[in-house]
């Protein structure tokens, strides 16, 4: 074994969660809960009960020191066994490691891109007239893009200027010069632009950083542990670009979401109509999955229902709830609990996230399982493949196909969890942007610096990423955001962090009034005072599905220009508690390279090698400001986050006072 006399922290986590094991507390979503008992006396296998029975876990596996690279592997390295302590290439233990490790980054950065070069295609076709369910919703956000990344559009045709803008973005793809992609070069500041041209980081083409590291972590190629992580925050950052452009182009199509209300979990299903899930991250299907819905009622009341119910799971849920107002089922961890409820006539899956078991579970019950996409398929499921072309058509075609299966209902099955919480998301950065400038219209962004700057709050925790079996599902996310809001720390959101906090009344006016400390409490209530919306605000600010999270680095980018500072300097954390997918690691590795402090409350393999693990926690820190915190307990990880923030705010504001009293200015300091 890797280590025999220390346990690392992933031993850690393996004992606290066979002791959660016993104590059979696995989740702290009511509904999920509930159907977990459900599940027992109906004996039906969930993703927990896998778990268990993957226990326990391969401590190898579990530290990353397993290569499986080459075909002379598995070669499990034991550093202190002479003989065993390299591959049989001679692989060092770090070599392996950190090839592990960046294989995760060019997994999640080939999957967020992939989603984003889909947009732009559709996009692309948009305006040459060939995808007629499709139309360029947001021109202004065009407009803007467009003037951002220098095309020119005074006079221009609308539709000229969105090819032009869509072809910008396949180009960021592939293209053959040295410059940096347009979509990393043109959101963020000097100062990082800087810092990754110095650290050669800025990825020129997005295919291409992901294949070079692939190539880079080939057997005989590298194995220089630092060159190789290197490597890896150049995928990373080919990540970013992909779901920047992802995010811009998707608020072009559908729009750029604006403040929602709605509902979240379990008894959101209604069991007087015909409920249909729409499951993955793709929203080119689920929004038009959306729109044939709403005139489809009438066929539904043919079979007896009400008309349709359309809920969301994972990150096409996020999408469509940031624009729809569409409800959301439940999130990653509990997704195959949707189906136990007896009701969901069918769920429309898209790519990414969509566990293999919920076809299992679907053979329990009447559930249609409905693929759409011809590189995310589950054997047993309907499909009916998404074309761009026929969009609308193939949309209908699936919610005929959920029509006729209400009728198959087992009504002996039938049990829907009656929790629910109201939702107000919707917070695109422009929506955030737009809140603040009804305090001050002509500096909106000085609303949220000038309250840091002022005391009321110390400063922003952006929660992102996933559930992971390996901790109680949904409680560390929500421990944390209920500690530091109390500390009076602003909260952003996204992806499967958001669906944990929908559920919990979290993204609701409940939370500010339970869990807001004083000075976040009365900064939340100065907007919405000042706002036109009819909805109260909420504790955390849903910005998205996760490749929104390019929402969150521009709201700390434009933090920093109007603080004239670096993003490492500014009072800003992240945390992903419970992440889970490669697409995590990739976003994470990112985050740290911008200069922001990100928890992981789950331990990534690195823990074999001491040399990539304190390159993630220490040098990352010395080159990029920005670094892991590797916290499987959720009240230290709070107490951690607290402690990064309070330390940035207090730096922060003696620069500025003594700018104040010195230089009749602000602070112009640019080490991290
Ligand atoms: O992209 S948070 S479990 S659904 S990977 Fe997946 Fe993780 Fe959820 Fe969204 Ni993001
Ligand atoms: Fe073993 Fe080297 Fe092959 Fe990895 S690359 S499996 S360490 S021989």
């Amino acid at each position: 074994m890797p280590s025999k006399t220390k346990d690392t922290k992933a031993d850690v986590q393996m004992e606290q969660n066979d002791k959660l094991q016993s104590d059979e507390l696995r989740t702290v979503d009511p509904a999920a809960a509930e159907m977990l008992k459900n599940a027992a006396n109906l004996n039906i296998k969930t993703s927990w009960d896998r778990y268990k029975a993957q226990q326990p876990q391969c401590k190898f596996g579990n530290t990353g020191v397993c290569c499986r690279i080459c075909i002379q592997g598995p070669c499990r390295i034991i550093p202190s066994k002479p003989g065993q302590d390299k591959g049989i290439c001679g692989a060092s233990v770090y070599t392996i490691v950190a090839r592990n490790l960046v294989r995760y980054i060019a997994g999640g950065a080939a999957a967020h891109s992939d989603h984003g070069r889909e947009i732009a295609y559709t996009l692309l076709h948009t305006a040459e007239g060939n995808a007629p369910d499709y139309k360029i919703t947001d021109k202004e956000k065009l407009i803007n893009v467009a003037k951002r990344i220098g095309i020119q559009t005074d006079g221009k045709d609308i539709d000229k200027v969105a090819k032009e803008v869509a072809i910008r973005a396949l180009e960021d793809f592939g293209k053959y010069d040295n410059k940096p992609c347009t979509w990393l070069d043109t959101t963020i500041d000097e100062e990082r632009k800087f810092k990754f041209k110095n650290t050669t980081i800025a990825p020129t083409a997005i295919d291409r950083s992901i294949t070079q590291l692939l190539h880079q972590t080939h057997v005989g190629t590298d194995a220089d542990p630092v060159n190789i992580i290197f490597g890896g925050l150049r995928a990373a950052l080919a990540d970013y670009t992909g779901m920047s452009l992802a995010t811009d182009l998707t608020d072009i199509l559908f729009g750029t979401p604006t403040p929602v209300v709605t509902e979240a979990n379990l008894g959101v299903l209604d069991p007087e109509k015909v409920n249909i899930a729409v499951h993955g991250h793709n929203p080119l299907l689920s929004q038009v999955v959306v729109h044939a819905a709403r005139e489809m009622d009438a066929e539904a009341n043919t079979v007896g229902a009400k008309g349709i119910n359309l809920v969301g799971i994972c990150c096409t849920g996020n999408e469509v709830l940031m624009r729809e107002g569409i409800p959301t089922a439940t999130n990653f961890g509990s997704q195959e609990l949707a189906i136990m409820t007896g009701v969901l006539d069918a769920m429309v899956m898209d790519v990414q996230c969509i566990a293999p078991g919920v076809k299992d579970m679907c053979n329990c019950f009447h559930t249609q399982l409905v693929s759409t996409s011809h590189i995310s398929k589950i054997p047993g499921s309907s499909h009916i493949e998404f074309n761009e072309e026929t969009a609308m058509e193939d949309a209908k075609k699936i919610i005929k196909l959920a029509i006729s299966s209400y009728t198959n209902r087992k009504p002996e099955l039938i049990k829907i969890p009656q929790f629910k919480k109201h939702v107000v998301g919707g917070f695109s950065f422009e929506a955030l942007i737009n809140l603040f400038s009804k305090v001050n219209t002509t500096s909106p962004i000085s609303v949220l610096t000038e309250a840091i700057l002022d005391g009321e709050i110390k400063g922003v925790c952006a929660f992102a990423g996933c559930n992971n079996q390996k901790t109680i599902h949904d409680a560390s996310i929500i421990e944390i955001a209920k500690r530091l809001a109390k500390e009076d720390i602003f909260l952003v959101s996204t992806g499967c962090s958001a669906g944990a906090f929908a559920k919990a009344g979290l993204l609701s006016i409940e939370g500010v009034e339970e869990y807001a400390g004083p000075g976040l409490k009365k900064f939340i209530k100065r907007l919405e005072e000042k706002s036109d919306l009819k909805a109260k605000l909420p504790l955390v600010f849903h910005m998205g599905s996760c490749v929104d999270n390019s929402r969150i680095a521009n709201l700390w980018s434009e933090m920093a220009k109007e603080l004239k500072i670096s993003i490492p300097q500014l009072p800003f954390v992240a945390s992903a508690p419970e992440a889970m997918s490669e697409k995590a690691v990739s976003i994470g590795s990112w985050v740290i390279s911008m200069g922001i402090p990100t928890h992981v409350g789950v331990l990534p393999p690195i823990e074999g090698s001491e040399l990539v693990y304190g390159v993630t926690t220490q040098i990352a820190r010395d080159v990029f400001g920005g670094y892991f915190i590797f916290e499987t307990d959720p009240a230290k990880a709070a107490e951690k986050l607290i402690e990064k923030i309070e330390k940035r705010v207090w730096k922060l504001r003696i620069h500025r006072q003594t700018a104040e009293k010195y230089n009749s200015g602000r602070a112009k300091v640019y080490e991290a």
